[in-house]
């Protein structure tokens, strides 16, 4: 009778996790939460700011092809887009053979590109193991010419540079086996027993990974699924016996992580306290692709740094070297570059937290105490860098790699920075100012600045105060398969109580337009809006872009609703909202403000 109701149990457990499993979304897979507790060993991860991803396997070698057919997007995922049966995607690893692979090149690439930390897949979603496993034949040693355990080599490598090493590990999904999470092409998912995968190959190839290949900076799981909160909190602390200095990726799912990872691609829309990492591509895919050419540049890469920096997280890049070992060519350039950017302002970027300088036509800051490190993105055409409401008293200003002192002005509140001639070579011109006393810490709700020194002046969605069945929120969408895109945008506007204030610092009077930045599916297009700047109200009606899907681009338009001069310098309210009633009226991205020329 017991084990009657034991296995009712068990078969009930099995199938809530089952169907958990298949209906989980893009946030539950992206699991954001973090532990409450603060991992006594996170110090070095809040201060390293830039890590190394690397996505290697035996999808590096299909390049994104399979019989003739090339795939776009995340090319790791090619057994499962092409729907590849296992039977003939492990006849692969016998042609495997990554004589290319040198852990010392990669390596040196790491600590040129002035990267503290680096994490390798030892097994992704495929199943395959880049790793000498015990547990599996299926893995670089048993199955491939090659023989060899790449990690070990690649683990020395980086520790001797002071590089932090860690694993990858798809705890959930493993096409490979017949248990393993989202192999439903050749298997029955309501038959698998999740348990019986994690407990022969996921937790026993865990153990390997950290007890064979020493001190471990981070596990990274990814995709939770299959386990409840105290399931995961029992694998977990297992794990945590064999390093307690390991820190876990958030993705080991119900919030038992020790420190936050946001979605792939994605920068959280306000700086955020605590551990936490952006994760993003060099090019689209993840994993090696030969037809993918969309490389961020240096110039993109250390913008991305310098905003993710800005709001207080990590930026780990992902490279995907082919299935020969060798990372690609402009991978391998672009980063070197970003490593000179850093060797010269890399104090702004280490050790920093989040800048306390509101939004600014500019760019943005980071601290460290008594210093606020303004990277200035966009040059004003005068070369006057203009902070509003610093009330700290001011010591000198320098540039980083540049002039030991910089004039500066200080007329109340309003600080203005003389800088020197532009170096168009330069990535990133960063200025320290160096102060004495207090800061006070951001205000969100600061007005932002617009200034008649930049061609256009933006104003994010995240910037406005909504009112009635406005929300602010993060759209997720993709361009090709699995390549995630975010933008925060203002929805849910649908009538004339629904609205969106922004409140404006309009530093240099002059006649500017209002741009409207939006996105309108077919439903809300030649809906009526209205905005009201100055006591004057004009009219518009919504032009079409695109519908929001998943699985495609979200299409943008710069739709000028209005020609307006602002007199005085000063704070000015403008108001967005629908003129009618009835659907929303767009997906706002921002509103731009262009001064007339
Ligand atoms: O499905 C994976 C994907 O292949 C890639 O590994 C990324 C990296 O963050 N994680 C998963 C999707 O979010």
């Amino acid at each position: 009778m017991r084990s009657l109701s034991n296995k009712l149990l068990l078969a009930f457990f099995l199938s809530v996790s089952v169907l958990q499993a298949n209906s989980q979304t893009m946030d539950e897979m992206w699991d954001s939460r973090s532990s409450d507790q603060e991992h006594p060993n996170i110090g070095w991860f809040k201060d390293a700011k830039f890590g190394m991803f690397i996505h290697w396997g035996l999808y590096s070698k299909l390049a994104g092809e399979w019989k003739g057919k090339r795939y776009y997007g995340s090319g790791e995922w090619i057994m499962n887009q092409a729907r590849i049966p296992i039977a003939a995607y492990s006849k692969e690893a016998a042609t495997f053979n990554p004589t290319n692979f040198d852990a010392e090149k990669w390596a040196q690439l790491a600590e040129d590109a002035g990267i503290k930390y680096m994490v390798i897949t030892a097994k992704h979603h495929e199943g395959f193991s880049m790793f000498d496993s015990k547990v599996t034949d299926f893995d670089i040693v048993d199955a491939t010419p090659y023989k060899k355990d790449p990690m070990k080599a690649l683990a020395q490598s980086t520790r001797k540079r002071g590089i932090q090493f860690g694993f990858y590990y798809s705890q959930f999904q493993d096409w490979y086996e017949p248990n393993g999470g989202k192999n439903t092409w050749d298997f029955d998912e309501s038959k698998k027993d999740y348990q019986q995968y994690y407990n022969n190959k996921a937790i026993p190839q865990l153990k390997e990974l950290m007890t064979n290949y020493g001190p471990l900076g981070i596990v990274w799981f990814d995709t939770p699924g299959g386990l409840t909160k105290e399931q995961t909190n029992d694998f977990i602390k297992g794990l945590r016996k064999l390093q307690p200095n390991s820190l876990f990726s958030s993705r080991v799912g119900h919030g038992l992580g020790d420190y936050r990872d946001y979605g792939d691609s994605e920068i959280p829309a306000t700086p955020i306290k605590g551990a936490w990492e952006s994760i993003y591509t060099h090019n689209d895919s993840w994993g090696y692709i030969k037809h993918d050419m969309n490389f961020k540049t240096p110039r993109e890469i250390v913008h991305l740094l310098a905003q993710v920096a800005s709001k207080g997280g990590n930026l780990m890049l992902n490279v995907g070297p082919d299935g020969t070992g060798k990372i690609p060519e402009y991978s391998e350039k672009f980063l070197r570059e970003t490593g000179k950017w850093l060797a010269r302002n890399g104090e702004s970027i280490y050790g920093s937290t989040y800048g306390l300088v509101p939004a600014q036509p500019w760019g943005v800051s980071t601290s460290k105490p008594g210093k606020q490190y303004l990277h200035v993105l966009n040059r004003p055409l005068d070369g006057k860098l203009v902070i509003p409401g610093f009330k700290a008293n001011v010591k000198s200003v320098s540039i980083l790699g540049g002039p030991a002192a910089v004039l500066f002005k200080k007329r109340g509140d309003v600080l203005e920075i003389s800088l020197p001639a532009g170096d168009a070579a330069n990535l990133g011109t960063v200025c320290v100012v160096n102060y004495a006393g207090k800061l006070a810490d951001l205000d969100l709700n600061a007005p932002v600045s617009i200034s008649s020194q930049f061609e256009s002046n933006y104003v994010e969605a995240i910037f406005g105060k909504p009112q009635g069945k406005t929300t602010v929120r993060s759209l997720t969408y993709s361009h090709y398969y699995g390549d995630w895109k975010h933008t925060t945008c203002v929805t849910g506007m649908q009538d004339s109580s629904d609205a969106i204030t922004f409140q404006l610092n309009v530093l240099n009077p002059g006649d500017y337009q209002i741009i409207a930045e939006y996105s309108c599916p077919e439903e809300s297009a030649k809906l009526e809006g209205s905005l009201h700047v100055q006591d004057q109200q004009y009219l518009f009606r919504t032009l079409r872009t695109s519908e929001f899907v998943k699985s495609a681009p979200l299409m943008f338009i710069k739709h000028t609703l209005a020609t307006t001069t602002f007199s005085t310098p000063g704070v000015y309210p403008v108001v967005l909202r629908p003129a009618g009633s009835g659907k929303e009226l767009f997906k706002l991205k921002s509103l731009i403000l262009k001064p007339v020329r």
